[in-house]
């Protein structure tokens, strides 16, 4: 049994995206990861930080999202999502990576500073410089992508929702992927998946 408590425009989005993909029985515990550890300690023991999202498969318990998507992949998704290579297994994790380190902060910001804080609470520069700084790592994956539908091994895996999912916080933001038009075409291809649709209903 795979429980996930979290909620589609969290960071929960890319863990129901591979959850729908690998067409996965589960169930969506919503969660309101501002809640106080003492009105939710049981979910406190699950997650000690309090955020979401969490993966409960059996009893096996599961934090930090990056790591439930490999994990999924790699136990339910081996010959689909997962990499056959050393090699592509090495490109999977550099690519997560390259999205959580070189990318997230970025768009975090921008989701944050566009439309998530109260209006009194956003800053416009805050959100102007993280544009600017989106842009170095933004033109690297652009050529990446150049010809290219998927980031790993000519085939949809994991890597591309991990980097969709990340990259979808800047697209909700308002942000204009013109200048990068091969991210905007892979971006398009990779969030226009049925199993994105349903995760994003989920
Ligand atoms: N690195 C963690 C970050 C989790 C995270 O920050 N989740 C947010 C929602 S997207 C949250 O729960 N925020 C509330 C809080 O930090 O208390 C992951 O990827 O799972």
């Amino acid at each position: 049994m795979i429980t996930l408590y979290g909620i589609s425009w969290s960071r929960s989005n890319y863990v129901l995206f591979t959850l729908e993909e690998l067409e996965l029985d589960y169930h969506v515990v919503s969660y309101n990861p501002f809640e106080d550890e003492k009105n939710n300690p049981d979910y406190f023991r699950l997650n000690p930080l309090g955020q979401m999202p969490t993966l409960v498969d059996d009893d096996f318990v599961l934090t930090e999202s990056m790591a439930i998507n490999f994990y999924l992949a790699r136990k339910y998704g081996a010959n689909r999502l997962w990499a056959e290579s050393l090699e592509d297994e090495a490109q999977i994790y550099k690519w997560t990576f390259y999205a959580i380190t070189q990318l997230e902060p970025h768009c975090i910001n921008l989701i944050l500073h566009r439309k998530a804080l109260p209006e009194q609470d956003r800053k416009v520069t805050v959100a102007k410089s993280a544009e600017k700084l989106l842009a170095k790592p933004l033109n690297v994956l652009n050529d990446t992508l150049d010809g290219k539908a998927f980031l790993v091994a000519d085939r949809f895996t994991i890597a591309d929702i991990n980097m969709a999912g990340i990259l979808s916080y800047a697209l909700n933001s308002g942000f204009d992927c013109a200048p990068f038009p091969n991210v905007q075409r892979y971006l398009n291809d990779i969030l226009s998946r049925p199993a994105r649709k349903r995760a994003e209903a989920a």
